[in-house]
């Protein structure tokens, strides 16, 4: 009788422990496998290699992935899609990545910029004049994560006017203190345009509540911008990454 009785009481516990397991496992298995929704799940946040790399999840797989931005001014970035054997795969040029054809330039700023711990994108394809003009860009968007690895789509893509004074040239991120309220955690964009007849403008994008990047504003450009020419251009800051991103440990 005292066998029975122990029996019945260990087979709930047991049927417990399975289920308890089974749902620790699902609530680890939640990274989609197409790489076209949020995961929900975050990796371990971005963090720097070096000065000039990013390792974050950029397609939402949950495996880190190698952003590269040679030079900090965002005309040189790849990526390295990372395995889950926690190797990297080859190094791509954003502008294969994202389509730019032969005559386009494609430029591009890599971060969390929601903090959502998924890395986002903000690229830029425009064809340079090489003349006195400006030319329009193609292309001006906000890229949230994750991304496909195909062409680095995102399913909530939004429009940007970064190229509203002119052809972007360098595009980056910073920190600037927002000039009404508080300043945020969110990261803010930065560029040097070609505004034409040989001016360079930096502008800034400064981040609206949610992380996305904001519109022009007068007043921002007017405390953060500055101008110049070719021969002595506006300083781009080149620390922005150190701004938000501890070192890889
Ligand atoms: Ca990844
Ligand atoms: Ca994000
Ligand atoms: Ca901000």
């Amino acid at each position: 009788m005292l066998r029975t009785r122990t029996r019945l009481i260990v087979a709930p516990v047991a049927a417990a422990a399975v289920a308890l397991t089974l749902a620790a496992y699902q609530a680890g298995a939640t990274e989609p496998t197409d790489g076209s929704s949020h995961s929900g799940a975050a990796g371990a946040a971005p963090c720097l290699s070096g000065l000039d790399v990013l390792i974050g999840d950029l397609d939402g797989d949950s495996y880190p992935d190698r952003i590269g931005n040679r030079g900090l001014d965002g005309t040189k970035t790849t990526v390295e899609w990372g395995n889950a054997d926690g190797s990297f795969g080859d190094k791509q040029e954003i502008n294969d990545l994202v389509g730019a054809g032969n005559d386009e330039t494609a430029t591009a700023a890599v971060a969390d910029f929601q903090n959502d711990g998924v890395l986002d994108l903000v690229v830029n394809i425009v064809e340079p004049s090489g003349g006195d003009d400006p030319s329009t860009a193609r292309l001006s968007e906000y890229r949230p994560g994750p991304l496909k690895r195909a062409d680095l789509s995102s399913g909530e893509t939004q429009k940007l006017d970064i190229d509203k004074h002119g052809e972007v040239r360098t595009l980056g991120i910073a920190r600037y203190d927002e000039p009404v309220g508080n300043p945020d955690d969110f990261p803010d964009l930065v560029m040097v345009n070609y505004a034409g007849d040989g001016v360079l403008e930096r502008s800034v994008r400064l981040s609206q509540a949610d992380g996305t990047p904001g519109a022009f504003s007068r007043e921002a450009d007017d405390k953060y911008g500055d101008w110049g020419t070719p021969a002595e251009p506006p300083s781009m800051p080149n620390d922005g990454w150190k701004q938000f991103y501890e070192p890889c440990s």
